[in-house]
């Protein structure tokens, strides 16, 4: 496979899912330490409490990439760590991890790059309100500033959001995730508070980050799929891929919200007057994060949702969280964001990639992942076709290194290329692991 010159290879993780060591240093309490001690959020009751160690552990996992030839590592900040209570003077043992993960990276020749919020939200700010209240915007980019001071120096590629779609959705729509609201579509809010804190961060970080710095978001953009062509099927589908692309794309690249969407969303007075110029700065990339379509049938009388969220249909293949696997979906979705925003559009870094398989290792500790190699052979094809029609993709992430934790379901699934004993935390790269690293050397 051939990737154009300069195409970046990366692992991608975040910190609640990988770091533990959730009590020390003086970090403070984020939303998702809460959420997972709630009985019968996370599975079996699991916490990132521990998670991996990679607090304690980072030196290692670092020789790992290197090992493994990535010329990137998407990692993410924990807020918390940085400022415990979510607002005023950094902790700078918090800062200091950070400061020494960036420095190991750099001695291996490997590019930091750090996103600075991956749903782990300082307790207190959610307490006050979380993102449904405009001061936590002005909060993050107090953040954004003081780890753009301390980092900027050193890395050059920044993704501020990680999902905004899930923080609102997921979080404060369906409850799934912390802090785990139920408003349904009553999350527009949150979503214009996300998007505004993007802008609110880049302009406070900019004085501090290296002149060749890019800024941007990892979005999750996957689209609708109809169960069936029945007209009420497919336009459910539509409106759900609105939802995913168009309600938090379209500001950014077309300048204002899609009304078509906002119809189902109560707007309220959350825009002001100068946000919507906000929202259109800072993306040097888009960063897109791509699992597999969702499947929707239209709503049924009584629904909560104008659309009702099912399963893949029979002969769609899925991993093991359930989600459809599709690789040319892929390349479908990049040729859709080259249609909707035109020359608007700018470079595209896959920011996330990859599943989760049962990984049993046998009995002499090899884990044969064959599934996770033909998903990602499969992916990175795609992405392939999609440069190959015009798309401008800049580089790769695959989720993830490490087994980690898994929001709801605990430590049950599995997405590493590198599999994490559960117990002793040893870490035994896998067969995708010799396969991304053959790859990484064939096409360098
Ligand atoms: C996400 C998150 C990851 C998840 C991964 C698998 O993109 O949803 O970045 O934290 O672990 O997606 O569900």
């Amino acid at each position: 496979m051939k990737f154009p010159p300069g195409f970046v290879w990366g692992v991608a993780t975040s910190a609640y899912q990988i770091e533990g060591a959730t009590e020390e240093d003086g970090r403070g309490v984020s939303m998702w330490d809460t959420f997972s001690r709630i009985p019968g959020r996370v599975e079996r009751g699991e916490t990132g409490e521990v998670a991996c160690e990679h607090y304690h552990r980072y030196r290692e996992d670092v020789a790992l990439m290197a090992d493994l030839g990535v010329t990137s590592y998407r990692f993410s900040v924990a807020w918390p760590r940085v400022q415990p209570d979510g607002r005023g003077g950094p902790n700078p043992k918090g800062l200091d991890f950070y400061s020494r993960l960036v420095d190991t990276l750099l001695e291996h020749g490997i590019d930091p790059c750090p996103t600075l919020y991956h749903w782990d939200l300082p307790q207190p700010l959610s307490d006050a309100g979380g993102w449904l209240v405009r001061d936590t915007a002005h909060r993050f980019a107090e953040y954004a500033a003081v780890v753009a001071q301390r980092l900027g120096d050193r890395a050059s590629t920044w993704i501020t959001h990680n999902e905004p779609s899930v923080s609102a959705f997921y979080g404060y729509g369906l409850g799934r995730y912390a802090p785990g609201e139920m408003r349904m579509l009553d999350v527009f809010p949150v979503v214009h508070h996300l998007l505004l804190s993007h802008g609110l961060a880049v302009r406070a970080m900019r004085p501090h980050l290296r002149g060749d710095a890019i800024t941007g978001i990892a979005h999750n953009l996957s689209f609708g799929r109809p169960v069936s062509p029945a007209p009420a099927d497919s336009d459910a589908a539509e409106l759900l891929t609105a939802l995913q692309v168009h309600l938090f794309c379209d500001p950014a690249f077309l300048g204002g919200y899609p009304s078509a969407v906002l119809e189902h969303m109560p707007v309220g007075n959350a825009v002001r007057d100068g946000d919507l110029a906000l929202l259109t700065e800072g993306h040097d990339f888009l960063g897109v994060n791509y699992y597999g379509p969702q499947y929707v049938t239209a709503a049924l009388p009584g629904d909560p949702l104008p659309f009702r969220l099912v399963d893949p249909p029979e002969g769609v293949r899925r991993n093991e969280l359930g989600i459809a696997i599709e690789p040319a979906g892929l390349a479908e979705l990049l040729g859709y964001l080259r249609t909707r925003y035109r020359s608007a559009l700018p470079p595209i870094i896959i920011t996330e990639n990859g599943t989760a398989c049962p990984d049993v290792p046998a009995p002499d500790g090899r884990v044969e992942d064959h599934d996770r190699v033909s998903y990602m052979d499969r992916h990175l094809r795609a992405v392939r076709v999609a440069i190959a029609e015009g798309s401008d993709v800049r580089g790769y992430y695959v989720w993830s290194l490490l087994d980690n934790f898994e929001w709801t379901f605990g430590y049950s699934k599995r997405f590493g290329l590198v599999h994490v004993d559960r117990a002793t935390r040893e870490r035994i790269p896998k067969a995708s692991y010799h396969w991304y690293r053959d790859l990484i050397a064939a096409t360098r």
